[in-house]
């Protein structure tokens, strides 16, 4: 039988709430020590982990390589959340979140530091000209779904994920509660796709690229072993553009810079230069050999 919680009259962090990511949480912000962040030679410097969220940052600055934007050349430095990076003093001053993605760009002055994967995204895509609609009716219909991206996604992640995958113990509720809104959003997408090659309409935008690394992620059996419960072959239309958008070369890039787990080949930890790739399609060769 489920354990009833009756809450105390004021909350107190007396101990670790469980599952995976227990040592990281905690009810306080700001730096827990000192360290500065790593700095690079190209403008840009992205600190990131790839998941979902900082998938986002490096597809869309792979997207800006592969559409001849030499400018958003840039490094990305790992950021081991598990191990706390992201609690050190350097990257608190990147982001006060303490959350991955955090790009700082140093070709303008002062530094320009940017945090929260939707702001990234928008700032990149206004400094380059690229992947943002210019007219005004395109322009706001990517930003609605990326705004919608930034508000479903903890819902899926924060919601469905945690409670289907991550948390200590498996309870109806919770999962039930976060299964219907996401069937609900994959439904929704799922339609919007029906009538658009893209989410935004005829063209590739940061709205896909926000969308993507979660909702593709998701049809494609990447996220929380859920696609089966999800039943997510059902989602023909999404499915169509999940697999169109992965195949894209910008995105496999993409996914494996910062990538610190899964299949060695794929995992770039960090990446400076467009020849790290290279030298871990070699690796795969040989590995392959
Ligand atoms: N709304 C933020 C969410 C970022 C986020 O949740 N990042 C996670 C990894 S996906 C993180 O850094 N977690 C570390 C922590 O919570 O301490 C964004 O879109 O950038």
């Amino acid at each position: 039988m489920t354990e009833i919680y009756t809450p105390p009259k004021v909350w107190t962090w007396d101990k670790e709430n469980g599952g995976p990511f227990a040592n990281i949480n905690r009810p306080i912000a700001g730096a827990t020590h000192d360290k500065d962040l790593p700095v690079g030679e190209h403008p840009l410097q992205l600190y990131s982990l790839a998941t979902p969220n900082g998938q986002k940052v490096t597809i869309l600055l792979e997207e800006l390589l592969e559409a001849g934007v030499s400018a958003a050349d840039y490094d990305a430095w790992l950021i081991k959340i598990g191990d706390g990076n992201q609690f050190g003093s350097g990257f608190v001053e990147v982001n006060p979140n303490s959350k991955i993605p955090a790009l700082l760009d140093r070709s303008v002055s002062p530094p320009q530091r940017v945090f929260e994967s939707g702001s990234i995204l928008l700032y990149l895509a206004e400094k380059f000209g690229k992947f943002l609609p210019t007219d005004p009716a395109g322009r706001t219909e990517t930003l609605n779904w990326l705004f919608w991206q930034m508000g479903a996604g903890p819902l899926l992640g924060g919601g469905f994920g945690h409670f289907f995958a991550y948390a200590p113990e498996k309870y109806e509720y919770p999962i039930n509660r976060y299964t219907m809104e996401v069937k609900r959003q994959l439904d929704l997408l799922d339609k919007r796709l029906a009538d658009n090659d893209y989410i935004a309409g005829a063209d590739y935008t940061i709205a896909d690229i926000a969308i993507w690394p979660w909702y593709g992620g998701l049809v494609l059996g990447r996220a929380y072993g859920a696609a089966e419960f999800l039943d997510a072959g059902s989602y023909k239309n999404l499915l169509r553009w999940a697999q169109q958008i992965d195949a894209r070369p910008a995105v496999k890039r993409g996914r494996m810079v910062n990538k610190a787990n899964g299949p060695l080949e794929e995992q770039l930890h960090e990446r400076h230069d467009a020849s790290d790739f290279e030298t871990k399609t070699q690796d795969k060769l040989e590995g392959a050999a």
